[in-house]
This record gives structure tokens, sequence and C-alpha cells, in this order.
């Protein structure tokens, strides 16, 4: 056995001291990568065995707007106030869509988390660490790998959006965005249309919505629920590929405002406002 010096005994030391943090920074990495890559390619019933519950619902369980139009008596008694009406002129639509765009968007009431569609979006915050509101749901539904694999981001800005696997979540990705906190408008449509454009990269098909920056960031219901419609309304016009975005309301005051907007922005009949 040859004697070492003590130099070259430090130097071996220092060497399987950095080998050993590398391994670990590797396996460390590996763990949610690979769940995630297996998890992308299971066939749908063994991916529905991972779910942190039973009660997932499917897209086609959740109705379209004009079905949940139809169904809810009462609802063009709802009527957008004169406000509503100059928010909702400041876009041009193309109202050849209308009927086409009525079975392409959805309201669902309840928790985001539950949904089994291609993406969901996350009201995070700038850091992508794990905190209250949705985004607190979404971790707890998601398991660990999902902190694991948003700590590699380097963190989000507002009005960004970064994307990432869903885990044990129902949906296969989840799109985080920052909202605004000092009630930027043009901060919280970019959070949308930043959401919206990794559909084509990551063929997302189908894309449930919170009320981003509504909770705990404060910004006002209505002009939120403006904002995001009007979006998605352009978006929907322009990429036809997009099949389905669902409005997740949670609070009742939103699943009022949505009720009373998508009558603008998505008509079943021919109104003019
Ligand atoms: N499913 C759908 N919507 C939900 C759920 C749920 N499970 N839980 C809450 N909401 P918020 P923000 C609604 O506060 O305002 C976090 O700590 C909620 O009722 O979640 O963008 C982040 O880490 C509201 O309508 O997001 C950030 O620090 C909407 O989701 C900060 O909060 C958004 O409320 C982001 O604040």
């Amino acid at each position: 056995m040859p004697v070492l010096s003590s130099f070259q005994r430090i130097h071996k030391i220092a060497f399987s001291f950095k080998q050993s943090c590398l391994h670990s920074v590797v396996r460390m990495s590996t763990e949610w990568e690979s769940e995630k890559e297996r998890l992308m390619s299971l066939p749908i019933e063994e991916k529905r065995k991972l779910y942190k519950s039973d009660d997932y619902i499917i897209l086609n369980r959740v109705d379209t707007w004009c079905k949940y139009f139809v169904e809810n008596k009462g609802l063009e008694a709802k009527n957008p106030t004169a406000e509503d009406v100059t928010e909702f002129r400041k876009i041009k639509i193309d109202s050849e869509k209308n009927k086409e765009l009525a079975d392409k968007v959805s309201i669902f009431k309840g928790d985001i988390t539950k949904l089994e569609v291609d993406a969901i979006v996350n009201a995070a915050n700038s850091m992508l660490k794990a905190g209250g509101g949705v985004d607190g749901a979404i971790h707890r539904a998601a398991g660990p790998l999902l902190q694991k694999e948003c700590n590699t981001l380097g963190g989000c800005p507002t009005g960004e959006a970064r994307i990432t696997g869903g885990y044990n979540l129902p949906a296969k990705y989840v799109i985080h965005t920052v909202g605004p906190q000092n009630g930027s408008a043009p901060n919280l449509k970019s959070c949308y249309e930043k959401s919206l454009a990794y559909a084509s990269q990551y063929n997302i098909r189908s894309i449930a919505f919170p009320c981003i920056s509504t909770g705990i960031y404060g910004f006002p219901n209505r002009l939120a629920a403006h904002i995001a419609l009007s979006t998605a309304r352009k978006f929907l016009e322009n990429n036809s590929k997009m099949e389905k975005i669902i409005f997740c309301t949670f609070m009742p005051i939103d699943v009022d405002i949505y009720e009373t907007l998508m009558q603008m922005y998505f008509p079943i009949h021919e109104r003019n406002y």
C-alpha cells in the first residue's frame, strides 16, 4: 500500500468530499426529474392511483359555459354595470366565433386541485415557495417533488410564468404565475398571457385558472375577471387548438362576477353591449 504524504491525504479527502457533494446534487435533481418523466408516460388508469384523493374531476364532467348557462335558469337576469360595459368595449371581439367559443370555456366552482386537465395555473409568489391560498392547496396535493422542481427555477418575476410537472395532481402540468400585489392591470394581463403562451410548446389543450391575485394579493375581483376573460377570449380567437379554458371560482363573489361577465365575453344569445 503506497504511503501518502499529508498533502496527498488532504487532496484525497477534499476530492472525495467534492464527489459526494456532486453526487448528492445529481441524486436530488434526478429524483424529481425521473419521477416527472415516469408520471408523464404512465397510462391514465395507473396515474389515477397516485392522486391524493378519489374525487378528481375529468374534463368532460365540467360543463361548457353554454350548458351551464342553459341549466342555471335566471343567469340572464344578471346584468353588467355601465362600468362593465366600458371595460368590455376595450377589446374588439370577433362575434363570428361566439358560438364556437361558448363551448370552449367553463366556470368551475370549487377546488382547482381536483381537475384532471392538461394544466392548472398556480397563483404563486416570486420565490416559487409554497405559500397559502391556492398555492398551498396545489403544493399539498402535488406532493413534495413539486417544491423540489420549483427550487431549480430561480424564482419568477411578477407578470411572468414558469411550468413544472403536476406530480400527484390530476393535472399534468402546473403553470406558476406571479400576480401583482400593487393592483397593476398590465401585470395581471401578462400573467394570463404568459400562462397561455405555454400551450403550444407543451401541447396543452385544457387549462384551468384560479382568480389570480384576488386573494392574499388583494386585486379587485371584478377588474381581475375582466382581465381574465378578455385575455382568454383573444387567445381562443387566435389559437384554435386550445379546447378548454376553465375559470375556477372559489369564492361566491367570483361565481357571481363570472356568471355576469361571461355573458358579455362569451355570449350565448346575440346581445349588443
Ligand atoms: N382552488 C381554487 N381557487 C382557490 C383555492 C383552491 N383550492 N384556494 C384558494 N383559491 P390566493 P393571490 C382562490 O390568495 O391573491 C400565496 O401565499 C382564492 O379564493 O391563493 O394571487 C402565494 O404563495 C382566490 O380567489 O392568490 C402568494 O404569496 C384565488 O384563489 C400569494 O398567496 C387567489 O387567491 C398569492 O396571492
